[in-house]
């Protein structure tokens, strides 16, 4: 059609967690550029969340990732044509020794490590309103 009726996407993105960092890249798509995100991308037909989690990390950075699991969900109407609802998950590298690739250079200026209490501005919109609103991607410690 010659005009589409815009609807919302799936987005799935990872909190990569090493330690008391978390994996952040400068954007330089369209959507977001220059602000700091996390790696992520759209669900595909069929895909299971942790699924494309592995498969979103492994394409933009190189990184193997375990322990996947989902943590929450926001709705983000980003623009007036585009709407994504993002399921966020949280992971550790398979190999926390292996370092981060940019793997697509014209989507990311690149990735590092960044310590929680001390994150890179400015963050993605969407990530910037869950670092507002409080929330901690960590495992809570048994105490
Ligand atoms: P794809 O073609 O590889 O499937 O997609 P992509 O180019 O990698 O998509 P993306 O924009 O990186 O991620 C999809 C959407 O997920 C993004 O447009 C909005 C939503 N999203 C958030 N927060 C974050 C975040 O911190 N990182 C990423 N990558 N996406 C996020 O709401
Ligand atoms: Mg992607
Ligand atoms: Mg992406």
């Amino acid at each position: 059609p010659v005009t589409a009726t815009p609807t919302p996407k799936v987005g799935v993105a990872v909190f990569l967690l090493k330690g008391s960092k978390v994996l952040l890249g400068k954007r330089l798509s369209a959507i977001g550029h220059s602000t700091f995100a996390l790696p992520g991308g759209h669900l595909e037909f069929g895909e299971s969340f942790e699924d494309c989690a592995t498969r979103e990390v492994k394409e933009e950075t190189g990184l193997d990732i375990d322990k996947t699991e989902y943590l929450t969900v926001t709705n983000n109407v980003i623009s007036e044509k585009v709407h994504v609802v993002c399921i966020f998950m949280r992971a550790v590298p398979a190999d926390p020794s292996q370092n981060p690739q940019t793997l697509e250079p014209e989507k990311c200026d690149g990735w590092d490590w960044y310590e929680w209490n001390n994150l890179p501005k400015p963050l993605f919109g969407p990530l910037e309103d869950m670092v507002q609103s409080g929330y901690n991607p960590f495992p809570t410690t048994a105490s």
